[in-house]
């Protein structure tokens, strides 16, 4: 079970905070505007804080804010999302075990098509088979989208390839960097991992309930825990600058926004086409690939509309890879 999303009231404190960004509100105000104590407010005030939001005052002068927060609460998001279905409904949390174990939880209480959980820090954030997603307080972003598509579970991997198409997009747009692709759910910078995602479905037999893609980013990390060094990155670390997880949120929310629209339109074929220009895994690459079975050396020779990536065995075979742990040989 989750921990309750973040009350709505803290919500419209931070609101009337940035609507009123260069004056000083007193703190008596924003209790009776947003119905709370004023005991209320001063701890709010002081979990903000403790989250970098910078916020001068106290109670007897009254608060202002002095720079708009990058916390990813609805009402700085929702706001820069127009009509969209993804993101139409956001759930926030301060800190949370899993926004996808949330965002299940959400789906079964039946929430709708389109509704994102997305939270400051995970104590439990996880990759696939039950590793380890690591996601240190306010320098990621963790999110997960609820999408209720009316495909059978075979189009869960065209799915992740479309996260991972929206998240490439999304982060080289905006940050200018050479972004990457490897099958199937790893986003690169510079050969190091700099977002993840894991999907899960609530399905039966020939039917899909609800689909979750949880997307982690590393954003303003200035270092990776020394074990995940060797292989991971963020934004901050490869451009050295920081970048609003809000703009990147809005930014990524868009973009999963396009793509879903492209396959519902276009289908998976289009996704797959997307996906083979946006990775350079997608063909001619000579890769190590680790499953339950074995492990082999291959080259990829190009990507199935299903998401399947296809490679040839040095003897010639050719297979279409539907799971696995992949590497590049160099
Ligand atoms: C993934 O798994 O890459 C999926 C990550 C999905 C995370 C998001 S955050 C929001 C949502 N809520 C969740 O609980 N999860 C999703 P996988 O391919 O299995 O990669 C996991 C491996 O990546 C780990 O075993 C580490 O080696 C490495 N890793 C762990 N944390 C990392 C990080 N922050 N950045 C880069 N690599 C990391």
């Amino acid at each position: 079970m989750s921990l309750p999303s973040t009350e709505h009231k803290i919500d419209k404190m931070i609101d009337l905070l940035v609507k009123n960004a260069t004056v000083v509100v007193p703190g008596p105000k924003i209790a009776s505007q947003v119905g709370v104590t004023r005991f209320a407010v001063s701890k709010w005030v002081k979990m903000l804080r403790g989250l970098g939001v910078e916020i001068r005052g106290h109670m007897g002068t009254g608060y202002q804010l002095m720079k708009i927060p990058d916390i990813l609460v609805p009402s700085l998001i929702q706001g820069e999302l127009g009509a969209s279905e993804i993101g139409h409904a956001i759930v926030h949390h301060f800190r949370i075990d899993s926004t996808n174990t949330a965002a299940m939880y959400l789906a079964q209480e039946g929430a709708a098509h389109g509704t994102v959980v997305v939270a400051e820090e995970q104590t439990a954030g996880r990759g696939r088979f039950g590793r380890e997603w690591h996601s240190e307080k306010s320098s990621g972003l963790y999110l997960s989208v609820l999408l209720r598509p009316l495909f059978s579970p075979a189009a869960a991997p065209i799915l992740t390839l479309m996260a991972g198409v929206a998240t490439q997009q999304t982060l080289g747009a905006l940050t200018g960097l050479s972004v990457d692709i490897r099958w199937p759910n790893d986003v690169l910078v510079n050969g190091k991992k700099v977002a993840g995602i894991l999907t899960e479905m609530n399905a039966e037999l020939g039917r899909l309930h609800a689909i979750v893609l949880g997307i982690g980013i590393n954003v303003n990390h200035s270092e990776m825990p020394a074990a995940l060094r060797p292989i991971a990155t963020s934004l901050r670390i490869e451009s050295l600058r920081t970048w609003s997880r809000v703009q990147v949120c809005v930014a990524l929310l868009k973009e999963l926004e396009r793509h879903y629209h492209l396959l519902l339109e276009k289908g998976s074929a289009a996704i797959a086409e997307r996906w083979a220009s946006a990775s350079s895994y997608a063909a001619g690459k000579r890769i190590r690939v680790v499953n339950a079975e074995a492990e082999s050396f291959v080259t990829t020779t190009g990507i199935d509309p299903t998401g399947a990536l296809r490679v040839r065995y040095d003897d010639g075979r050719e297979e279409a890879l539907v799971a696995g742990e992949v590497t590049e040989v160099k």
